[in-house]
């Protein structure tokens, strides 16, 4: 028989996306002081958590960590199946187009809805990576959409946040009937 190696194990867990009108969504998230192995862990997970959703993006403030890091894979779901993860510890975003873009947007801690949101086309950022290694990215199309989406996150907004009071006091009054029935159907079950 082949003899069994294991050279390492990689333990990743699946957290919980939190949903509005959770009031941790609204949290500010803080700066990473280092890229050290809690924090890959954590980029590990989140990574888990996104591709189980699934979603192409995550702030770790959705399951409940009030940090400033972002994984995404805009890739992932193309037909070759080849994975492209993205680590973005600290990002800071610079040269905003004055052109703006609407894409249709949704996000995992709003389930179900969608919205068209205008924002700047083209954008620059800053970030450490995986490894804690500065870099530059300029971004557009939808990955700078994307990306603005997420740091969005970290200031505590959400896309509804960007909409008219009232659409979004629908949304939310549509969130929250949807959590009141899982919550019986659960206890039915
Ligand atoms: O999975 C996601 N899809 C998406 C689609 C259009 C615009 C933004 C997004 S981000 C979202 C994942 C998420 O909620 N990230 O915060
Ligand atoms: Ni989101």
């Amino acid at each position: 028989d082949e003899p069994l190696k294991l050279s390492y194990l990689i333990i990743m867990t699946i957290k919980k996306i939190l949903t509005a009108p959770d009031p941790l969504l609204k949290t500010i998230s803080k700066p990473v002081e280092k890229v050290d192995d809690e924090i890959r862990k954590l980029m590990d997970d989140m990574l888990e958590t996104m591709y189980d959703a699934p979603g192409i993006g995550l702030a770790a403030v959705q399951v409940g960590v009030p940090r400033r890091v972002i994984v995404m894979d805009i890739s992932w779901n193309k037909e070759d199946g080849i994975k492209e993860p993205k680590y973005f510890v600290n990002p800071v975003i610079s040269n905003k187009a004055k052109d703006l873009s609407i894409y249709e947007e949704g996000c995992l801690s709003v389930p179900d809805q969608y919205a068209e949101i205008e924002r700047p086309e083209k954008c620059v950022i800053n970030y450490l990576d995986y490894d804690g290694k500065e870099k530059q990215e300029e971004a557009e199309g939808l990955f700078a959409t994307w990306i603005q989406h997420e740091m969005d996150h970290h200031e505590g907004m959400l896309f509804i946040d960007h909409l008219s009071t009232l659409k979004k006091i629908l949304i939310v009054k549509k969130l929250v009937k949807a959590k009141k029935q899982s919550s019986k159907e659960r206890i039915v079950a």
